[in-house]
């Protein structure tokens, strides 16, 4: 049965209003198979890792509790992240030049929540459908959705009905939001990532976060610039939470300085103490730096305390370690203290982010048929958003300052004392052109690290718009043997107006045999 998108669809609609909906089996018709690999969940790393040892000649199968294959991540996770981020940054351009140049005076009423929520429910579906699709038709992958796995032992799997052998296991049964323990959270208004888009049934006014992770700032800058005045309350200062590592300082402040400026309240060093209501929330009990009580007169609470691995079943069945912060102990081939059981995605250390699930799926695949691969994920760009695109790549420069004799920075607006920076227009490209000549201070920041002996780069930074891409390739560059010097980089060929200006501000400075700050 080869069904189209919109079948896909409905099918996977249907499935996901009843829960007593029939499991959707794509398999091939022989009599038990062995497979090299059942992968328990097929989110990125399970879909990735299946796809990769399919093409590689072997034979996996994908088992997923929801109809659909992809995991939360356009369920109600990254997806909904960016459309809801993309918004942000327009509804911030609205607000800076509302009745300026061609902008209509910026109408508060029509920025909602609620309508951003259901937009994307509305949409969701066909992300849904061609996840299905592709892995069905394209990728020749096996699966079983729409219903839960029940691990037996570590070659023995049953779902649907149906009993399923394999010679290895790979778990990648993803995370889910982290619940702390202050009174009040199972008031009504109270939500996390997963139930925002699921339950939201009213319009926000006044926003309170709980928590400073990436989803705390990325949401707040959201929630803030449709007109729901939003708090952080963050024990860590913003950005500075064990989840991010290389966080340049002069980065930080111009992305929490921003923050501010457009009316953010940033409470760092605070504690929650409660969430307070009858039935429906009504204010938050914090706990400032000072000692001080406050209370924050509220009608939304956003958990932004992070994330925890689903592991208890693999735990509980097969014995698999895991650290003190609930992670999957596994080694860099995806191996886990389980012969042939491996553990991919959000289920191991290191950020939650879509490179790691999708490369440690095809890691824990590429060890399994065979090769010996191990996928090292230490050092890797970073991104987030909050009404701007934020970057970075490698050492900060304090941390190039302490790891090195001499360090180089060329940065935008220039590394000099005294500048009337507010007023420079630079940086300027894509993204920013119209702030760079209407308010200059809001148009970016980006630097860039040099070891002055070699040359090499050995950091990047970036607030703006549009440098993701760059950034995925100056990664790369930057961690080859050979490096990235400010020389090669400097005779790249830019695609004028780029938006991180590296190549050229590189070029301004190669002809010198001792290097200065820019
Ligand atoms: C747009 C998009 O790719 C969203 S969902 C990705 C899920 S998966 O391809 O399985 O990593």
């Amino acid at each position: 049965m080869h069904l189209n998108l919109g079948e896909w669809n409905e099918l996977i609609e249907r499935s996901l209003a009843d829960p007593d909906s029939e499991p959707i089996l794509n398999l091939e018709r022989d009599e038990d198979p062995v497979y090299d690999a059942v992968f328990v969940g097929g989110g990125a790393g399970g879909r990735f890792g299946a796809a990769y040892m399919k093409a590689m000649g072997g034979r996996p199968l994908i088992i997923d509790a929801w109809p659909f294959l992809g995991g939360s991540c356009p369920h109600q996770a990254c997806v909904p992240h960016h459309l809801f981020s993309e918004a942000a940054e327009e509804l911030d351009r609205a607000r800076w030049f509302s009745d300026e140049l061609f902008y209509p005076k910026f109408d508060a009423s029509r920025a909602s929540i609620l309508e951003m929520v259901k937009l994307f429910l509305a949409g969701r579906g066909s992300a849904h459908a061609f996840m299905n699709w592709q892995t069905k038709e394209q990728l020749e992958v096996e699966y079983v959705l729409n219903a839960r796995a029940t691990i037996i032992d570590k070659n023995t799997v049953q779902a649907a009905g149906k009993t399923f052998k394999a010679k290895n296991l790979v778990l990648g049964m993803g995370a889910r939001p982290i619940d702390i323990d202050i009174p009040g959270l199972d008031l009504h208004g109270v939500f996390d990532f997963v139930s925002l888009v699921e339950e939201l049934d009213y319009e926000p006014t006044r926003c309170v976060i709980i928590g400073g992770s990436k989803v705390a700032m990325e949401y707040g800058a959201f929630f803030h610039a449709t007109g729901c005045d939003t708090t952080i309350v963050s024990r860590s200062q913003l950005m500075r939470t064990k989840a991010l590592h290389h966080v340049d300082e002069d980065l930080r402040q111009y992305v929490v300085g921003g923050m501010r400026k457009r009316g953010m309240e940033i409470l760092e060093g605070a504690h929650p103490v409660s969430v307070n209501g009858d039935e429906r929330v009504r204010s938050v009990t914090v706990r400032l730096e000072s000692g001080e009580e406050i209370d924050i007169e509220t009608d939304f609470v956003f958990m932004g305390t992070g994330e925890r691995p689903n592991t208890a079943h693999a735990q509980d069945v097969l014995g698999i370690e895991v650290n003190d912060y609930g992670r999957v102990i596994a080694n860099k081939r995806m191996q886990t203290n389980v012969p042939g059981v491996y553990a991919i995605g959000d289920m191991i250390d290191g950020p939650m982010e879509m490179f790691k699930a999708r490369k440690s799926g095809v890691t824990a695949s590429r060890n399994i048929m065979g090769e010996d691969l191990e996928f090292d994920f230490s050092e890797y760009p970073d991104f987030l958003h909050t009404t701007y695109e934020v970057t970075w790549v490698g050492l900060t420069e304090e941390e190039a300052k302490a790891a090195l004799d001499e360090v180089i920075i060329i940065q935008m607006p220039p590394y000099v004392e005294g500048l009337d920076t507010p007023n420079l227009p630079l940086p300027c490209a894509e993204g920013t052109m119209l702030y760079a000549f209407s308010k200059p201070e809001l148009s970016g920041f980006q630097k860039l690290v040099i070891d002055g002996a070699t040359r090499k780069v050995v950091g990047a930074h970036h607030v703006g718009y549009g440098a993701k891409d760059a950034f995925q390739y100056l990664d790369y560059l930057i961690h080859r043997p050979e490096g990235l010097t400010i020389d090669t980089l400097g005779w790249m060929n830019e695609l004028f107006l780029n938006p991180e200006h590296f190549v050229q501000l590189s070029r301004l400075r190669a002809g010198k045999s001792k290097l200065i700050h820019l």
